[in-house]
């Protein structure tokens, strides 16, 4: 960093400040992770200088051939790691990708289903003030008050009375696994395009910690940042008949010259997901984020769905007082960063949740395991039980720095 240090202090002295919040502060997002060495060496290239429109091979620009090697290396280990019959690895992100698929796939009006917001679904997925709710005619399933879950019954009576053209599966705040198989059977009988957004449990998948839809889904997406631990960006995978939809939807339908350098990230992040390190990486997610639950229950929380079976725990804080912003703020103080959240059938406003939502892949890329999990249960309990008591917030703090310097941030020397 030493040219940034010469030539911007303020940008430097804020990434030094990054870094030790970092490497200092337990990290519970469950859609954060840390990339290795290698893709941040990528994405910090001298691929950012190129441009390169159009695809391997039909580029607009010249000076492609490096490029073409890349993006084709990255699009062949996305095929193999997942057993896709095409993938698309320019989409920027995951918002991005998710409006590829509808603009190649469906027109302006059309009907599709999505998880709602509230439920776990994704602002993507039909949220009425994103641009997917208001360009498309979509139709929310929820998940049930009493279990949690969603329930394959009425997912298909949703389906049978509004006949979509599409059908979304996929979540951002959703603690179990997926009825892949369900959701094709139910898209098959009312002749429904099926889309699965793997974006949080991508890695799970890859490493077969899940069933893939991959094998039964019209179109998949993920984000390659979450649960994959690549670098920020998104692809869509596909049956080959989609495939030239989706290119023409991505390039030049919505976007313009692809992210070289993030391309490159991909491709290092897709062989590091193939290797059998990755594969114990990805249990010790599912092991950590069950323990935690669990210990967390110990503790008196209230889990949706009682659980998980992912990497993602959403907790319902309203037994224990404490609104999800106040939670998260708090917690901030103490190194222990989560996000607020709604929870089903909340009651409150998504900016002051009644929830909160936790998950492990980040820990668990540090080395931390199940005790671990414990200590982090016992600090988010005693942080919530004593919310005003910054005393006990300071000797936290200390204790969680404490246990944090032990497992080092890829990438971080502090
Ligand atoms: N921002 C991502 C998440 O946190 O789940 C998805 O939008």
């Amino acid at each position: 960093m030493s040219k940034i240090q010469d030539q911007d202090p303020a940008i430097y002295q804020a990434i030094e400040r990054e870094k030790r919040r970092q490497a200092e502060g337990i990290e519970l997002i469950p859609s954060e992770n840390y990339t290795s060495e290698a893709v941040m060496e990528a994405c910090g290239s001298i691929l950012t200088n190129k441009y390169s429109e159009g695809y391997p091979g039909k580029r607009y620009y010249g000076g492609q051939e490096n490029i073409d090697t890349i993006e084709n290396i990255a699009i062949e280990r996305a095929k193999k790691l997942f057993g896709a019959e095409h993938a698309n690895v320019q989409p920027y992100s995951g918002s991005p990708a998710n409006t590829a698929i509808y603009f190649a796939l469906l027109q302006f009006g059309d009907t599709v289903m999505g998880l709602k917001l509230d439920h776990g679904g994704h602002i993507t997925h039909g949220l009425p003030i994103s641009f997917s709710g208001r360009a498309y005619r979509f139709v929310q399933y929820e998940v049930e008050k009493e279990t949690g879950r969603i329930n394959m019954e009425k997912v298909r009576e949703l389906a049978l009375a509004n006949k979509p053209k599409m059908i979304v599966a996929g979540f951002t705040a959703y603690p179990r696994d997926i009825e892949w198989k369900k959701f094709k059977e139910i898209a098959d009988e009312v002749g429904a395009i099926t889309v699965a957004d793997i974006s949080h449990t991508a890695g799970l998948i890859a490493a077969g910690e899940l069933e893939s839809p991959v094998p039964y889904f019209d179109v998949v997406m993920t984000t390659t940042h979450k649960t994959l631990r690549g670098p920020r960006g998104a692809m869509i995978l596909c049956k080959q008949k989609y495939a030239q939809a989706i290119d023409k939807a991505v390039f030049p339908g919505l976007q313009g010259g692809p992210h070289d350098h993030i391309i490159a990230g991909k491709a290092i992040a897709f062989e590091e997901a193939m290797q059998p390190a990755f594969k114990e990486y990805a249990k010790q997610i599912k092991k950590n984020a069950n323990h935690l639950a669990e210990e967390l229950k110990k503790h008196g929380f209230n889990l949706v769905s009682g659980g998980t079976d992912t990497h993602l725990i959403l907790a319902d804080l309203t037994s224990k007082n404490v609104p999800g912003k106040q939670a998260q703020n708090t917690l901030d103080t103490v190194g222990i960063t989560l996000n607020k959240n709604t929870v089903p059938f909340d009651t409150r406003s998504p900016m002051d949740p009644s929830g909160i939502r936790l998950g492990t892949p980040a820990v668990t890329t540090r080395g931390m395991k199940e005790p671990e999990m414990e200590r982090i249960a016992d600090w988010i309990d005693r942080v919530i039980s004593s919310i005003n008591d910054t005393a006990i917030h300071a000797k936290i703090k200390e204790e969680v720095k404490e246990m944090c310097l032990k497992f080092p941030v890829p990438g971080i020397k502090i």
